[in-house]
């Protein structure tokens, strides 16, 4: 058999497309099944849609990762649960309403209606009739429900909290709206002000959520570190300091360096620290603490962390006692100290802390240094670097001679014993703030009465007014609806008032996934018997940009719910992929780049399939994905020699093809199921190509060609669905070829010739593994990357090169 020249129908795949495209939707394909027993389900999901604007070549790739895995699964047998929703509300419809006069509602049902019909063009079939979207008031009426139930148990409160202020617009702005320090709208400067604001107490849960992550065996290194970073546990002391003017008041400090405190030679509040303005009133130096205090209150936060920005404060003309020296140290104020990190209050260690030291050298403060390293000494007139590292204990009286690590525990002890201090844990992780002085959200159903305090609505939903004309000035936009703010007290009967604001979109979304087990229920938010089928998420998809927020509220929320007796699971996700972007020119695309690829131009130039081969064969899934036309066009020319080769064969043989083809079948058949499991697509998929190749060349063996092309079109089904369908029906067969069991091999046909590989770290012997002879230099490298022995020694190390020998050995080269 040759390249075939006679007259063959041409790969048409807009007909293929629309025809399967509807098939499948009436078939009910993604359908979830209600009967299922123990064992056999597989809940597979994607991050559901953010309706503003529509669908970019980002999405367009972590949603077709997601739907190769929900097809799989169920080829595979499992009972698939992969629905789609809405996450609608959200400041980019109130944007809309401002700026083009259109509803937030309208707009946003535009925009859905526009997602659906992408994700329907993309393969992708989801049940439509069990979507969930936030907006609606049957979701957020539940959405409110479970605000009411964390407002029961404590974890909702309400206090004063900076916001944004445009005093050009009189209006508070979202920090999206408030970027480089301006008001979009009107350019302003924008201040900061002091706002009544609702927060979750996630810190309640920081330990819980910082534990859970050890059991998340499923999820990234990458993104468990994030979150760790980002609850940030410091382990450390509370270090109490009387302060030198009678008063009997003492300043509390923070500090992770116990056994420092012997050099603490200032003191530092924060400028926000309740206790400064009393501190200078009618002392000489309130004038400028005062004002410095303004100042502080105007700058950028971001700015004032970072390290190397400049340092400033002023002094308070107060000193303080240092408990360990009996010493008087200066207390000032300083810019780099913030308030909600420890008690917003340190001892200043200038010798062992660098910007302590650009503190102190600057302000002409004394510097005493208290431990020195292993070898050599410091000098504390000449240094210009903190000394941060570990060594020995001097002039610290008792402590002299001691490792440092181990006086900082005989320091607390000591503390303690003198009523100075005791050991304490901060975190970095602060309470959510949850509320919103904007229209397009769930509004916070409570309402306020002189009488009776905060009182819970009595009737859910609480209806967000239709029609409110959003102008983006002045207060928030529900405060102006007269007949939604003035209600009766539930409680008293009294005249009362409605929150006005509305919720985080955030909430809504850290629980739809509970909602989907059964989209349409009336009773409760969730079908408690429904999320014991379903729940957890077997499998998550979603961008790393949802990494800290999006997952760390969701664990929050399914912890909350697992104390209120409501779910029976407290991790919600247990496995969880994070698709790399994808980029052009090097850079992620994006609109105000102009380096934006449209799907639509794409799917209309070479089809669904050939845009979803190549945004799952150009790399790894977790990896950045570099745009290539070249790509797509070969992508296109391998499934037109599919469908060529195809339709040249006969439908049916009798006899059984040679014995190199029929291994080569076996070996594809293997290397794609193992790397489907590892969503190593670009793997898999090369080996189908491969296949396609050996096919073409065995040319005399009509019958192994034809159970060649018959299993590549079970292979390549969940990755190029439309053309795999259309094929599969043209060979005679008349059930969807995505209902056909996924297909097996004979371990003993597929079986490799072997060879073991030796992993070498900086040169010395640590692993050894067995891979099939003849692996290129990448996959032996993942795979390499990917053991745990392998990982025990580079974790939290700087890979600085991989040498790889093939079939021998591979040598891994990292820092330290
Ligand atoms: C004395 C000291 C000596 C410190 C030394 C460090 C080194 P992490 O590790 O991030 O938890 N600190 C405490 N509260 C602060 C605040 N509100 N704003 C800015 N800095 C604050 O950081 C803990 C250290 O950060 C604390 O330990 C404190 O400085 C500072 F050689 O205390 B340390
Ligand atoms: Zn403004």
């Amino acid at each position: 058999m040759h390249e075939v020249s006679q007259m063959i129908e041409e790969y048409d795949f807009g007909k293929i497309e629309s025809k399967w495209q509807s098939y499948w939707l009436e078939n009910g394909f993604y359908k979830a099944p209600s009967e299922i027993h123990d064992g056999e389900k597989a809940y597979v999901l994607d991050m559901f849609a953010y309706t503003s604007g529509s669908m970019h070549m980002g999405h367009a790739r972590t949603y077709t990762i997601g739907d190769v895995i929900a097809r799989y699964r169920k080829r595979q047998g499992y009972k698939l649960l992969h629905p789609m929703g809405w996450d609608a509300f959200g400041l980019p419809a109130d944007m809309a309403a401002v700026k083009h006069g259109i509803r937030p509602a309208d707009w946003t049902e535009r925009n859905i209606t526009r997602w659906r019909q992408q994700f329907t063009r993309l393969g992708m079939p989801f049940d439509w009739d069990s979507e969930v979207t936030t907006c609606q008031p049957d979701y957020y009426r539940w959405t409110q429900w479970l605000f009411l139930k964390l407002f029961e148990k404590g974890l909702a409160y309400r206090k004063y909290a900076d916001g944004n202020w445009c005093p050009g617009c009189r209006t508070v702005l979202a920090n999206e709206q408030a970027k480089g320090g301006k008001c979009e709208r009107c350019d302003s400067i924008v201040e900061k002000k002091s706002l009544n604001q609702w927060f979750f107490k996630i810190t309640d849960y920081a330990d819980r959520l910082l534990e859970g992550l050890d059991k998340l065996d499923g999820w990234p290194e990458k993104v468990k570190l994030m979150q760790r970073n980002w609850i940030g546990r410091s382990e450390g002391a509370e270090l109490i300091f009387p302060i030198k003017d009678g008063s009997g008041r003492s300043i509390s400090t923070f500090t992770t360096r116990p056994d420092t405190v012997y050099g603490a030679t200032f003191m530092i509040l924060s400028p926000e620290h309740p206790m400064l303005p009393d501190l200078v009133r009618g002392t000489a130096h309130e004038g400028a603490v005062l004002e410095f205090i303004q100042r502080m209150r105007r700058s950028d936060r971001i700015e004032r962390e970072a390290a190397e920005a400049e340092k400033e404060g002023v002094f308070t003309g107060k000193y303080a006692t240092n408990p360990f020296t009996g010493e008087e140290i200066p207390i000032w104020t300083a810019n780099y100290i913030l308030m909600d990190y420890g008690v917003g209050a340190i001892m200043a260690v200038p010798a062992h802390d660098q910007r302590d030291l650009m503190f102190a050298r600057k302000y002409n403060l004394s510097v005493r240094v208290v431990i020195y390293p292993r070898e050599g000494n410091l000098s504390a007139e000449e240094m210009t670097e903190a000394y941060t590292g570990s060594g020995c204990m001097v002039n610290s009286g008792e402590f002299d001679g001691l490792p440092n690590d181990e006086a900082a525990q005989a320091i607390i002890q000591r503390a303690q014993k003198i009523g100075a201090g005791r050991k304490t844990v901060s975190y970095h992780l602060r309470d959510w703030c949850i509320s919103r002085q904007r229209y397009w959200g769930a509004p916070i159903p409570i309402i306020h009465c002189d009488k009776c305090g905060m009182v819970p609505a009595a009737k859910l939903p609480v209806l967000l007014p239709p029609d409110v004309e959003l102008t983006g000035k002045g207060p928030a936009p529900l405060s102006r609806v007269e007949d939604f703010v003035n209600v009766p007290c539930p409680k008293c009967g009294g005249s009362a008032k409605r929150d006005t604001d509305t919720l985080d979109t955030f909430v809504c979304s850290s629980w739809y996934f509970l909602r989907f087990a059964n989209p349409h229920y009336e009773e409760a938010p969730f079908d408690a018997e429904a999320v014991r089928k379903w729940l957890p998420v077997d499998q998550y998809f979603g961008g790393i940009e949802h990494a800290i927020l999006h997952l760390m509220y969701a664990r929050f929320f399914t912890k909350a719910l697992f104390d209120m007796g409501l779910v029976d699971f407290d991790e919600p996700f247990t496995n969880l992929f994070t698709p790399g972007m994808v980029t052009k020119d090097g850079r992620k695309m994006s609109k105000s780049k102009g380096n934006v690829v449209e799907v639509d131009d794409m799917l209309d130039k070479y089809g669904t399939d050939t845009l979803r081969l190549f945004v799952l064969f150009a790399g790894p899934p977790v990896k950045d994905l570099e745009w290539s036309d070249n790509g797509m066009e070969g992508m296109h020319r391998f499934l037109k020699r599919l469908w060529r080769l195809s339709l040249t064969l006969p439908t049916h043989v009798e006899a059984r093809g040679s014995a190199p083809l029929q291994r080569q079948i076996h070996k594809t058949i293997r290397k794609v199921t193992e790397n489907i499991e590892r969503i190593h697509f670009n793997t898999a998929i090369s080996a189908i190509i491969e296949l396609l190749n050996a096919a073409y060349v065995q040319e005399n063996d009509t019958a192994g060609v034809t159970d060649a092309v018959e299993t590549i079109i079970l292979l390549l089904a969940p990755f190029a669905p439309y053309i795999s369908e259309e094929l599969w029906h043209r060979r005679g067969h008349s059930d969807s070829v995505h209902h056909q069991p996924w297909p097996s091999f004979d371990p003993e046909i597929a079986r490799a010739e072997e060879t073991t590989v030796v992993i070498q770290i900086n040169g010395k012997l640590r692993d050894r593994m067995v891979v099939p002879t003849g692996t290129t230099e990448d996959e032996v490298k993942e795979v390499a990357l990917e053991r745990e022995r392998v990982k025990q020694w580079i974790t939290g190390r700087k890979i600085n090169r991989i040498i790889v020998i093939q079939d021998k050995l591979v040598n891994i080269v990292v820092d330290g």
